[in-house]
């Protein structure tokens, strides 16, 4: 599928297509591997589409062939455990994790190492019946980094996490939907028109209840169900200072259909 290209950084490609807006993985020649600039023109690109405000979801894939293997090996070969702290190359993590608009990713093929873990971060996962999902950074001396011990287990359960982490193994999109790892699988060809329907259905929301319904889910991976309840919460509370809350409770007793205004 071809999109208009807003703007294209040198490892990525930008395409709104507001509400929503499409961030395309593009290093086709080492497959989609995430060197550090890449991590970083992505963290950039998000939090300048968290702060767009014609943009309500944002899609993220590596196109039509793979989503991501990994992280780009030929970058750390030669980093010694010092070079790898100096770096700090989980700060563009970090602050992919804070973005508060909803993330869906539409996978095609591998998406392994750092690339599973970067389908993780994301909010929903649309996986094509190619994609092939995998922890396999103990076959190259070393464990997951960004989040995959924490993040699978969560999707997946202990054992099955550990399966897949201590030896390497990949998950057909068939299983990885079995495990419950992913929303959905669905053709290749449909793979991200699957994705722009879902990231249009939420686009069409009201903008600050997704957002905070995104961060109180997310607050679930934190927080004791006790302070989650209280997190949880605060946010609802929070919404009835919004113009979308009294729009919406109207619109429902009035039998029409609510105008957002994302305030
Ligand atoms: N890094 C760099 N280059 C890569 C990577 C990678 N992760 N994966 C593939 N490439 C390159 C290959 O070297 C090759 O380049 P060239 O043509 O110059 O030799 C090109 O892409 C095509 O790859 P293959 O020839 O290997 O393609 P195949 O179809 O034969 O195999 C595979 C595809 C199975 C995906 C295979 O390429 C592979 O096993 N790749 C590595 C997968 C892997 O181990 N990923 C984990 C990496 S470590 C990691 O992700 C840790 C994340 C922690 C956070 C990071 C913070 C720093």
């Amino acid at each position: 599928m071809e999109f208009p290209k807003d703007a294209i950084y040198k490892n990525i490609i930008l395409s709104k297509l507001a509400p929503i807006a499409v961030i395309q993985l593009h290093r086709p020649e080492a497959l989609n591997s995430l060197s550090r600039e890449l991590m970083s023109e992505l963290a950039s690109c998000l939090e300048e589409l968290d702060d767009d405000g014609s943009v309500n979801a944002v899609i993220i894939t590596g196109g039509e062939d793979v989503f991501a293997a990994g992280a780009d090996i030929k970058e750390m070969v030669s980093s010694s455990m010092v070079d790898m702290v100096r770096t700090d190359s989980f700060n563009v993590w970090d602050r992919i994790r804070r973005i508060r608009k909803p993330m869906i990713a539409a996978v095609n093929g591998f998406a392994l190492g750092g690339g599973c873990e970067l389908a993780m971060i994301c909010d929903i996962i649309i996986a094509s019946e190619t994609a092939k999902f995998g922890q396999p950074e103990i076959n190259i001396g070393v464990m997951p980094g960004a989040g995959g011990t924490q993040r699978l287990t969560r999707s997946v359960g202990k054992h099955r996490a550990m399966q897949l982490v201590l030896t390497g193994q990949m998950l057909s999109a068939d299983e990885a939907m079995k495990w419950g790892l992913v929303n959905n699988v669905v053709p290749p060809e449909v793979c991200i028109v699957e994705a722009i329907r879902l990231a249009k259905v939420i686009a069409s929301k009201p903008a600050k209840a997704v957002i905070l319904a995104k961060e109180a889910v997310n607050q679930s991976f934190d927080l004791p169900l006790s302070e989650g309840l209280k997190f949880e919460r605060r946010n609802f509370y929070t919404l009835f200072s919004s113009e979308d809350q009294k729009e919406g409770m109207k619109a429902f007793i009035e039998k029409r259909t609510p105008k957002w205004k994302g305030k």
